[in-house]
């Protein structure tokens, strides 16, 4: 399946979301290697990279008396709130040192406006304000694409979700991604996913 009009989307593999981070997803480093092998198989590269204002409503520090992992009610829909995370410009909002993509054309930040969370790469939690990166993709002429990253059950699987909508042929790859899983989030995404049309792949499965 891998071509010229297949693109590899990597998602958020920054340092806040590897142990020792701020949010660290379990085994979140391990999947660099992955990404760096599979990376030399795609000629289109883009990376998504979490990048929030300090203050960003999806922090519970953003809001007294609240704590990390609490579910709020925000004007555009439910919202966890996190540990602070993925400052623009901090350490944590670095890529994993470890990540060798020199040859990705084009990094997508998403989360940057204060009041609005985003963990698909496409739209942001309002579910209107494109990043972009759809028409980037489509503008190459892109058709299919490979999402792997951190974390599997939310930036994974709103960018896998939000590519099918956008009429792209989606896989995610299953050894490249870590969860966070939640109360249960990594099942209800998988199954989310697959419903919408998503396929759930191993790495040995993907030819060419
Ligand atoms: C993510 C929670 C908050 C992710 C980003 O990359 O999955 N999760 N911000
Ligand atoms: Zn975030």
């Amino acid at each position: 399946m891998i071509d010229a009009r297949t693109a590899l989307i990597v998602v958020d593999v920054q340092n806040d979301f590897c142990p020792g981070g701020s949010l660290a997803v379990a085994g979140g480093n391990e999947v660099v290697p992955l990404v760096n092998e599979l990376g030399k198989r795609f000629a289109t590269i883009v990376l998504t990279q979490d990048w929030h204002p300090a203050g960003h409503s999806s922090f519970a520090s953003s809001h007294p008396g609240k704590s990390p992992f609490e579910t709020i009610a925000m004007p555009y829909g439910a919202q966890v709130l996190w540990p602070d995370h993925c400052v623009q410009g901090g350490a944590g909002a670095a890529f994993h040192p470890g990540l060798d993509l020199t040859m990705a054309q084009a990094v997508i930040r998403k989360g940057c406006r204060r009041e609005v969370d985003s963990y698909s790469g496409f739209v942001e939690a309002d579910r209107t304000t494109p990043t972009g990166l759809g028409g980037y993709l489509r503008e190459r002429g892109i058709a299919r694409v490979a999402v792997v990253g951190l974390a599997t059950d939310f930036c994974v699987n709103w960018t896998a979700q939000d590519a099918v909508r956008h009429g792209f042929e989606t896989v995610v790859i299953e050894e490249a991604c870590r969860a966070i899983d939640l109360d249960g989030s990594l099942d209800r995404a998988w199954a989310e996913m697959t419903a919408l049309g998503v396929r759930r792949a191993r790495l040995a499965d993907l030819a060419g």
